[in-house]
Order: structure tokens, then sequence, then C-alpha cells
């Protein structure tokens, strides 16, 4: 039966009015009716919807009480990738960032905008013709978790932007978050119920948005503040992130009343002073302050480094310091076999969480500290960062000397520490269990062989059963001895097995970060990708750079390996002795024999871009960057972050930015990704 027009009409009016309502009480804190009036209008509204279930629109606020649970959250490929902020933790590291932003600029003087750092999640929210369409977590910065319905429920985020005009497409990120005043209410009724309480206000809006049941998450006084725009499509966006913060407040989000432009260091330095006096009287959690060169086209200049940009920091407040006792000192076994010692501590409340272990880094950072076992230790804790002790405060009464132990605690292997290396490690490779579990996990992580679905407690009963003891043994798993573990079914064991054979396509950049090879991340494994092309090439080199006896001079070491742009001589040394090893030569053959293969690229040295230096700007169709920087490497090119006379060709994609034009007034060639395709051939 068709709406009747009456009902239609009205049902539009109420979600108009709701809405208003709710952006008043919930963004602009100025409530124009009583919780009563609010009710009924809310009523009257699900009632006419419960009648009419055409009704219902995405933009409705009483899409806001969270639907059915799901099962999982889907991944969410971010069309620009997320990037994190660089950190700054003292005034001579933020003159710093100011000189290096300076330089970059070539400018005297900078206008940076200063904000507020709130102590949440970030996360992306897309708006498609200015309706809500989806949101994710930040994730790895590629790829997030599709939590829309749990962000539905959020009250101070819009389910429709307050514009006439909206965009076809427009990514607003910012951050959720805990009032102070909301998580002491949580907490009571947590309490109440005789259920866990949260040990301060991010992890409970961590835990909040992570529910599978979205009524869960409607129930938790989650709040959202915007700081940027992210993937754009059908507008520009302004030229200056003050006006990007006018233009969020103007759609209808809540942005921080905080944010001002200030000049330079000193304007940087003197918000800093001014914010970290208020920090206490605020009714949410800051943990610094973050600073952004305002000039967008600035920010285009300046680019970013490992996924951060250049053009922003986050000065954090210094971090919580607190007094316990040092009751144990164990030692962790990583997957490189690196010992590291874990101080056990007496449990202390410090940075807004309950700590009982810390890190003591090294056995050289033990004797700085002169600290032993008993002592009365100062622990300091900041934010996200791992718990550190850093000073003794009182030696104990009875204490005991920590020592490196002689025999590894996992597998009984001999420890050892090399001449004039800071680690001490366990020298049992793969056959130690530890090294075995931490290698496995790093070689199905998402940046390596992206085999999904295979954590860490699958890992540890295939390891504990027996069944994997190399990551060749993952390509010989069958569906039927995964779908007897613990917790798995025969549809999950399906979906490992498809994931596992998808992740025998990769790239030899992929497979040579997989490996784990020490100190290898993944911007050396693609430069020796690039520059050898091949692995065979790759294991040569290694094996005619192998160390001889006669310690030569660091600078003589690996002279082929030493070719490869940034590769020095304890990286050349590292990677030499990898493939020296039988062991890393017979794991690498059984997966090569298991099926897992890269595209053949031509060796580097002549490949079609060759000696051509490229830049990337804009947002390239099906492709991200790293993909596409992984493609251009691949044929012998190099990747840069800015454009000049030197650069040989700009790949340009939607909503490219001032490299392009600057690319057009230097006349470097621009393509787009086809045009870069049909360039290499
Ligand atoms: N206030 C603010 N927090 N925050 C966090 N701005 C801001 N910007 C961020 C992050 C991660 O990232 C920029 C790179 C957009």
């Amino acid at each position: 039966m068709p709406v009747p027009a009456a009902a239609r009409a009205r049902a539009e009016q109420l979600r108009r009015e709701l809405n208003e309502h709710n952006y008043r009480y919930y963004v602009l804190d100025a409530p124009t009716v009583s919780d009563a009036e609010f009710d009924a209008l809310f009523r009257e509204l699900q009632e006419l919807e419960r009648h009419h279930p055409e009704l219902p629109t995405p933009d409705s606020p009483t899409q806001r009480v969270g639907g059915a649970p799901r099962a999982d959250f889907a991944p969410v490929r971010h069309r620009l990738p997320m990037q994190s902020l660089n950190n700054c933790f003292s005034e001579d590291e933020l003159r710093e960032f100011d000189r290096r932003v300076r330089e970059g600029l070539r400018r005297d003087a900078v206008e940076y905008v200063a904000e507020p750092k709130l102590d949440g999640l970030a996360i992306s929210l897309v708006y498609e013709h200015g309706v809500f369409a989806r949101g994710a977590t930040r994730g790895d910065g590629e790829t997030g978790e599709d939590i829309t319905e749990n962000l539905r429920t959020v009250r101070s985020i819009p389910l429709r932007l307050r514009t006439g005009h909206p965009p076809r497409l427009a990514e607003v990120r910012g951050e959720v978050y805990l009032p102070h005043k909301g998580f002491e209410r949580l907490n009571r009724q947590q309490a109440e119920r005789g259920e866990k309480t949260f040990v301060n206000p991010r992890n409970a809006a961590a835990g909040s948005l992570r529910q599978l049941d979205p009524r869960i998450t409607a129930s938790r006084p989650l709040a959202f503040y915007a700081y940027a725009l992210g993937h754009r499509e059908g507008f520009q966006g302004p030229r200056t992130h003050f006006e990007v913060l006018a233009l969020l407040r103007e759609w209808g989000f809540a942005v921080s009343g905080l944010a001002e432009i200030v000049d330079g260091f000193d304007g940087c330095r003197r918000y800093y002073e001014r914010l970290a006096q208020r920090r206490a009287t605020l009714p949410y959690d800051i943990d610094g302050v973050v600073y952004k060169v305002n000039d967008i086209a600035s920010r285009e200049e300046l680019g970013s480094v490992a996924r951060a940009p250049r053009w922003a920091v986050a000065h954090k407040f210094p971090a919580e310091e607190a007094v316990t006792v040092l009751e144990n000192v164990e030692f962790q076994v990583g997957r490189t076999g690196v010992l590291t010692p874990v101080a056990r501590l007496r449990p202390v409340f410090v940075g807004g969480a309950n700590v009982g272990n810390a890190t003591l880094h090294n056995m050289d950072e033990i004797a700085r500290l002169a600290v032993e076992i008993g002592d009365e230790v100062v622990v300091r804790r900041a934010g996200d960062v791992i718990p550190e002790i850093v000073r003794v405060q009182r030696p104990g009464a009875q204490r005991r000397a920590i020592r490196l132990p002689a025999h590894c605690p996992v597998c009984g292997g001999t420890v050892e520490r090399a001449e004039g290396e800071v680690a001490a490690r366990c020298m049992n490779g793969l056959s130690c269990r530890a090294q075995l579990h931490g290698a496995l996990l790093h070689f199905v992580s998402r940046r390596a062989m992206d085999v999904e679905g295979l954590g860490e407690k699958l890992l540890a009963q295939l390891v504990g059963a027996g069944r994997v003891s190399s990551p060749a043994d993952i390509y010989r798993l069958d569906a039927a001895t995964l779908a007897g573990l613990e917790r798995m079914g025969e549809k999950s064991a399906e979906n490992v097995m498809a994931a596992v054979g998808k992740s025998k396509q990769t790239t030899l950049a992929r497979f040579l970060y997989a490996l784990g090879i020490p100190d290898v991340g993944e911007a050396t494994a693609r430069d020796l990708a690039a520059h050898f092309g091949s692995l065979e090439a790759l294991m040569e080199a290694a094996e005619q750079d192998a160390p001889t006896t006669h310690a030569a001079k660091d600078k003589d070491r690996c002279p082929r390996l030493r070719q490869v742009p940034d590769v020095g001589p304890v990286v050349a040394a590292c990677v030499s002795h990898f493939f020296g090893e039988p062991r890393n030569r017979e794991v690498i053959r059984a997966l090569r024999d298991a099926g897992v293969s890269w595209p053949a690229a031509e060796k580097a040295a002549g490949g079609a871009l060759a000696g051509k230096t490229l830049v990337l700007t804009g947002t390239l169709p099906g492709m991200n960057r790293d993909e596409a920087a992984e493609l251009i490497l691949a044929h012998g090119g190099t990747v840069s972050g800015s454009v000049s006379k030197r650069t040989d060709y700009v790949v340009a994609g939607a909503d490219a930015g001032s490299k392009l034009e600057k690319a057009q007034k230097l006349g470097v060639p621009v393509l787009d990704l086809d045009g870069l395709r049909r360039l290499i051939g």
C-alpha cells in the first residue's frame, strides 16, 4: 500500500525537527526543547515508521538506536590513507619541526592551526550526497573496519550534512571519545550490573565502538569531534585548514572551539602553555596539542614521510610518572630471537591505566639505570606508549641483580650477545617456539603475505599441535586440520584456506618483507626488490657479499648489497647473513615449491622506468599509493614526494592539488594511471 502523502510529509518534518534538536543538544550544547518534548516527537516518528515500513530513511533519527547485531566487521579500504601524526615531546623538537617546515617551504615564517589532541579513536565518515553512508575505524591506515551501524548511534555525528548543496562525496575525519561525565556514568552502570569497569575513557570508547551489537554502542554516551576532510569528489574544499574547520562546523559537526591560528614556533609554544593550563578543566581527556600548517597547498608541497605528514605534529604533554616496586624481571623472546627484559611491577595507576609491566629495553639499559629486583622505581607512561622505568627511586633493602639468562627461557637454546651489539639473542632460530610464533605472525600479517583470518590464536594452536613449524607449512594446511581446531567451523576453515591460497600471489617486495630478515622493513624490502629485480639476483649478491672471517672494514663490507640506496653496512650484513643460512634457503625453496610466486619484474636497472623519477598525486582509480609506488619501483623507477625540475613524470589521480599545478608550471609531463601502464608497457 503506498504511503499517504500526509504521512510522508509529517515523517519528513519530524525527521528534520528531531535532527535539529539532536544538533542543538549534542553539538551546540544548547537545547531548545525539554527531554519530554523530544521523546514525544521521537515516538510519533517511530509510530509512523512502524505503520509504514517504507518510510524510514538512513538519516532518520530512529536509526540511531542500533540495528541487529553483526557477526563481524567487514574491512574497508580507505580511499586516502589515514595517516598518523609524528610526536614531539619537547620545545626543541617543536622548534626542529618548525625549522623543517620553513625549510621545506623556503619561507621565513609559517602560519599554523593549533588544536587540542583528544585522546579518543580516529575514524572516517563518508557522506554521499550529504547523507551518512559509511563509517570506519582507522585500522592500519590503509584498511579499517566498517563500523557504520555503530557510528550511526553517536548523536553528535550528523546523519545528513546541514547544507542545501552537499558534495557528491565527502569524507570527514575526526575522533570519537567519551567525555568525563559519560565515562563516570558508564562505569557506575557497569559496576551496578556487576560488569567490568573501564580503566580510562579511551578504552571505554574503543570497547564501545567495537561492539558487534550496535544497541550496546547506542547506550554508551560517545561523542565525536571533526578535524579534517579526507577523500572528496565533486568539490575542491577550502584553501586553509581553519576554513576546513569552519566548513565542518557549518555542516553540523562538533569542532573544537579551542582551535586557533598561531604564528610560527613562538605562537605554537604559547598555545601549548595556555592549553596545558586549561587541560584539567576540560570535560574530556586530551594528551597534547596538534599543530598543522594552515595553508593546504603548502601541505601538498611538504608531503609525507613513512605514513605521517610533514606538515603536522602532535606535541604531547609530559608523560605521567608514578613510584612502584620492581618485583621481578622476565625475558621475552621476539621473532628475531632478541631477548627483551620485561619488568614485572607491583601494579600502579599511571597515565590513565593500571600498569603491571614495563620494558627495560636491554641489558645496557639495566646497567645504565643500575636497577635491581626489589628496588623502588619510577615508572612513566604516556598514552599509547609502552610504559618504561625511568630511574631508581630507592634501592630495595634486599635487592637482587638482574642477570641475562644463559639459555633461552622458551626453548632452552644458547643465548649470545655478539660483540658490539646491544641485543642478546636466542640462537635457536625457528626451532625456538617463541621465534617461530613471532615469525609466523609477521609472515601472515597484512603488509607481508596478508593471510586474512590466520591470527595469533589460530597460529598458536597450529604451532602447539606441531602442524606448523615453518612458514612453508602454512601452504601445506588442509581444511580438515583447520576445522578440527578450537573455535573453528568448516566455514571458517574454508575461509582461511581461501586466504592462504590467495596469498600465494604476491610481490617480491612483500615476500622479502615477510621473510622477517632482521633490520629489513617494508621500505628496504621494496628497495631490494627494485634494485635486484629478482630473488635469484638478490641471493647471488648476498652470497658474493658473505662476510669473511678476516673482518673487513665496515665501508668495504657487502659491496653489492650496499649499492642499494639507503642500505648501510648493518642492513647489508643482515641480508647477507640471512641468505647464507641453509635453513632460510630451505624455507624459501619450500615456499616457492608450494606455489608462492610474484610477477617477474625486469631487473630494475633495465626496467622501463630505469633512471626516471616519478611523483604520485591525487587518488588513483583502484590502486593505493603503496601499490603504485611498488609498480614504479618494480620497473626501475624512483618515487619522489615533491615535484621539481628533475621530476620526469607526475602521475595524477582524482583531486590532485598543488603538485599537479607545479608540474604544469614546470612543464613536467603528467600521466594518469593508464598513461603510466602504457609507459611500462
Ligand atoms: N586534533 C587533531 N587530532 N588529530 C589526529 N587533529 C588531528 N589530525 C590527525 C590525527 C591523527 O591526522 C591528520 C594527519 C589529519
